[in-house]
């Protein structure tokens, strides 16, 4: 069995928690030390009984643009963009920063939009006290449709809430990617 190499690229305002999103699905903990900027790249071993892959996630700071990234030479099969459910600011700028930073160089990759911090989403007194209007799971849904993205996920790094999940199903949709461009490199040899 050959052992597959899946690149997932995870980008998002800053603070949104995408650092501690990767802690915590390599460790299955909410890190409880300080969250460096970024953990720039985590291998995970993702096999099963039918495929042997590995899942290479690269962290950037939000203070990061796309265009400074050689994401051509990563060869990125996922793209996970992230927003906090509790900051607007950071929803707004997935359509007029994050998403025209992909697509500009890179039509076709997959994106998966993710919401974090449904926790404080949850807690009516962090939203009050914050006068904070969050974002709904109807909005990032639409917005996900809107943007072409494959799939919208909301977690909690802090519950561990659908943590697992997001990651499961961006296998899966990078492992459709790797096979569908192997496919045509097969085809342009021939
Ligand atoms: N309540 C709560 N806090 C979270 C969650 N995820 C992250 N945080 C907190 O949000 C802050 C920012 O998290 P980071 O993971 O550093 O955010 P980042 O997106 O990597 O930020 P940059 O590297 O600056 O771009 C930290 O204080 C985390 O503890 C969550 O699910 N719930
Ligand atoms: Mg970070």
């Amino acid at each position: 069995m050959t052992t597959s190499k899946i690149n997932c690229v995870i980008i998002g305002d800053k603070s949104v928690g995408k650092t501690t999103a990767l802690m915590v699905y390599s460790q299955k903990e909410f890190p409880k030390n300080d969250i460096p900027m970024t953990c720039e790249k985590i291998d995970v071993d993702v096999s099963n009984d039918k495929t042997e892959a590995i899942l290479s996630l690269f962290d950037y700071s939000g203070k990061e643009h796309l265009n400074e990234l050689d994401s051509n030479d990563l060869n990125v099969d996922v793209f996970l963009i992230m927003f906090s459910t509790v900051d607007r600011d950071s929803f707004e700028n997935i359509k007029t920063k994050w998403f025209q930073e992909i697509r500009k160089k890179d039509l076709q990759t997959p994106i998966v939009l993710i919401g974090t911090k449904i926790d404080l989403r949850n807690d009516p007194n962090y939203l009050q006290d914050h006068e904070i209007e969050p974002i709904t799971k109807e909005e990032g849904t639409k917005l996900a449709k809107e943007l072409g993205a494959i799939d919208y996920q909301e977690i909690s790094s802090l519950s561990l809430e659908n943590i697992d999940n997001l990651f499961r199903s961006s296998i899966s949709s990078g492992l459709k990617r790797k096979i569908a461009n192997s496919k045509k490199e097969n085809c342009l040899i021939l």
